[in-house]
C-alpha cells in the first residue's frame, strides 16, 4: 500500500524533474522515497502521512529559530496584507541592510538578492569588475550555488585544469575557475604563482559544509587573507551557511578574519527567498546603478522576505545577549560528543556551534579527500534507521546537520537514543 509521499512523488515526477525542485531532496543517495512535508513547527516537521520527526535539516540552515517562529509569522502575515511585491525601494530594505551591517561590519554596503547562488554569482562579478581580472579560485568540495562558473571541480587530479561537473556548462566557462584543495595552503600558492596578476578572487566557505562539515585548519583562513592581499585579489567568504549560524557575525567574527566580500543566504531571509552580498563602500560602489557592474532582480529586496529577515535578525541579536549562541554550541557539542561515544572510531564527527556532520569513516576528516573516504552506504543505513525512529537528517553524507534554538534537551536525548538503537542494530548484523 503506497503512502501519500510515495503517491505524490510518482505524480510529481511526471511534472517536475526528478519530482523535486532541488536534487538533494530526491533522497537518491539514501535509496528511499522522499518525504513530502505537510507542515512544521518549532523543531518538528510533519509529513503528508501525519508522521512527526525531529528536524535537523532545518530547511538546510535557515530555521535557526525553529519552524514557524511566532514573531516571524506574525510580522510576515502583517506584511502580506500590505502587498507582496512592489518592484520599488522600501524602508524595510534599508532596515535589513542596517541589521546586516550591524552583525557583519565588513558589509558596509549590501545588495539584497533572492538566493545564495545569485549572491555568489554577483559577488564574483564584482570581484572581476573591481580587479579587471577573470580567474577565480574555489576549493574542491566547496559549493557556492549553481552558477556556471561555480559548477566546476578539478580535472583528473590537475589543480588548474578544470572541467565542469554539470552538463550544459561550456568548458570555456570552466577555464577561469581554478581549483585548490581546502586546508591546503600550498595548493593556493601554486595557483597564484602560475596565474600571476590574473586571479580576481578566492571564494571559500570559511567553514566548509558542503562536503559535510570540515573546519578550517589553524591559520588557513588567515593565509587566504594574506595571499589575496599580497596579490591584489579579493577574498570572498561565502557565509550562506555560516552567517548568523556559528556566531551572529558568522565565521569572520568567529575566526577574526575579514574578507573583502561576503555572501549570505538562508538565515538572513528567515526561510524566505532572500540572500545578500556586500563589502566595503569602495568595492560595492562599482555595482549598478552607482557603478558599471550590472546586477538586478525583480524580487530583490522583496518586502515579505525582507520582513522575515528583519524579524529573524532582531531575534538573533536579542538572543545573543541572552546566551543563544552559547546554548546552540552546547547542543551541537552534546550531540557530537554523544555520537562519538556511541559510534566510536566508526565515525568522525566534526562540529562547530550548531553545525555538525557525522562521517562514516575511521579517518579524521580535514579535507575533501578524507571526506570522500566516508562510506556512503553506511551513512544511508544510519539515515534510514534514524528516520524510522523519527529523526529527520540530511539525506546525504556530504551535507550538514543543523540544530535550532528550540531543539529541547528531551528531543536531543531522544536523538542520541536513536543513535544507540542504530548502533545496537548494526552490531547485531
Ligand atoms: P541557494 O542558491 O541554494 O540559496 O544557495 C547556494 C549556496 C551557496 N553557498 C553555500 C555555502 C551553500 O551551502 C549554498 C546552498 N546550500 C545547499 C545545501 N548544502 C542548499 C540545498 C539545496 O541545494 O537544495
Amino acid at each position: 500500500m503506497k503512502n501519500k509521499s510515495e503517491k505524490l512523488f510518482e505524480k510529481s515526477k511526471k511534472l517536475i524533474p526528478g519530482g523535486v525542485n532541488s536534487p538533494v531532496r530526491a533522497y537518491k543517495s539514501v535509496g528511499r522515497t522522499p518525504l513530502f512535508i505537510d507542515h512544521a513547527k518549532g523543531s518538528k516537521i510533519y509529513d503528508v502521512d501525519g508522521n512527526e520527526y525531529i528536524d535537523y535539516v532545518c530547511s538546510w540552515g535557515p530555521m535557526i529559530l525553529g519552524h514557524a517562529n511566532k514573531e516571524v509569522i506574525r510580522d510576515v502575515k502583517r506584511a502580506c496584507s500590505a502587498g507582496l511585491s512592489f518592484g520599488a525601494p522600501t524602508k524595510k530594505e534599508y532596515i535589513l541592510a542596517q541589521l546586516i551591517n550591524r552583525c557583519i561590519p565588513s558589509m558596509e554596503n549590501v545588495r539584497l538578492v533572492s538566493s545564495g547562488t545569485e549572491a555568489v554569482m554577483s559577488a564574483i562579478r564584482v570581484a572581476r569588475g573591481y580587479t579587471g581580472r577573470d580567474k577565480v579560485v574555489k576549493f574542491r568540495g566547496c559549493y557556492h550555488g549553481h552558477s556556471d562558473g561555480m559548477l566546476v571541480k578539478a580535472g583528473s587530479g590537475a589543480l588548474t585544469d578544470s572541467t565542469p561537473d554539470s552538463a550544459g556548462v561550456p568548458v570555456d566557462f570552466a577555464k577561469n575557475t581554478l581549483i585548490a584543495e581546502y586546508n591546503d595552503k600550498e595548493s593556493v600558492k601554486r595557483l597564484f604563482d602560475e596565474n600571476k596578476g590574473e586571479i580576481a578572487c578566492v571564494i571559500v566557505e570559511p567553514v566548509a559544509a558542503n562536503m559535510g562539515v570540515v573546519l578550517p585548519k589553524e591559520g588557513f583562513l588567515e593565509y587566504l587573507r594574506e595571499i589575496t592581499k599580497a596579490n591584489n585579489a579579493l577574498l570572498i567568504f561565502d557565509e550562506v551557511i555560516t552567517g548568523f549560524r556559528i556566531s551572529l557575525g558568522g565565521a569572520q567574527e568567529y575566526y577574526g578574519v575579514t574578507p573583502d566580500l561576503t555572501t549570505l543566504g538562508k538565515i538572513v531571509g528567515g526561510g524566505m527567498p532572500l540572500a545578500a552580498y556586500g563589502g566595503s563602500k569602495e568595492i560595492m560602489s562599482i555595482v549598478a546603478p552607482s557603478g558599471d557592474v550590472y546586477q538586478a532582480g525583480t524580487l530583490s529586496g522583496n518586502p515579505i522576505a525582507v520582513t522575515a529577515g528583519i524579524t529573524t535578525l532582531k531575534l538573533l541579536i536579542v538572543g545573543k545577549k541572552k546566551g543563544l549562541y552559547e546554548k546552540l554550541d552546547e547542543k551541537g557539542r552534546y550531540i557530537a560528543d554523544s555520537v562519538r561515544e556511541v559510534l566510536g572510531d566508526k565515525v568522525c564527527v566534526n562540529q562547530i556551534g550548531s553545525l555538525l556532520s557525522v562521517f562514516f569513516t575511521d579517518k579524521s576528516v580535514t579535507d575533501y579527500e578524507t571526506a570522500l573516504s566516508s562510506d556512503t552506504e553506511k551513512y544511508a543505513g544510519y539515515f534510514n534507521s534514524m528516520l524510522d525512529q523519527g529523526i529527520y537528517l540530511a539525506p546525504s553524507q556530504f551535507e550538514a546537520m543543523f540544530v535550532s534554538a528550540v531543539h529541547s534537551d528531551a528531543e536531543i536525548k531522544k536523538t542520541v537514543n536513536a543513535v544507540k538503537n542504530y548502533s545496537y542494530e548494526e552490531d547485531k548484523i
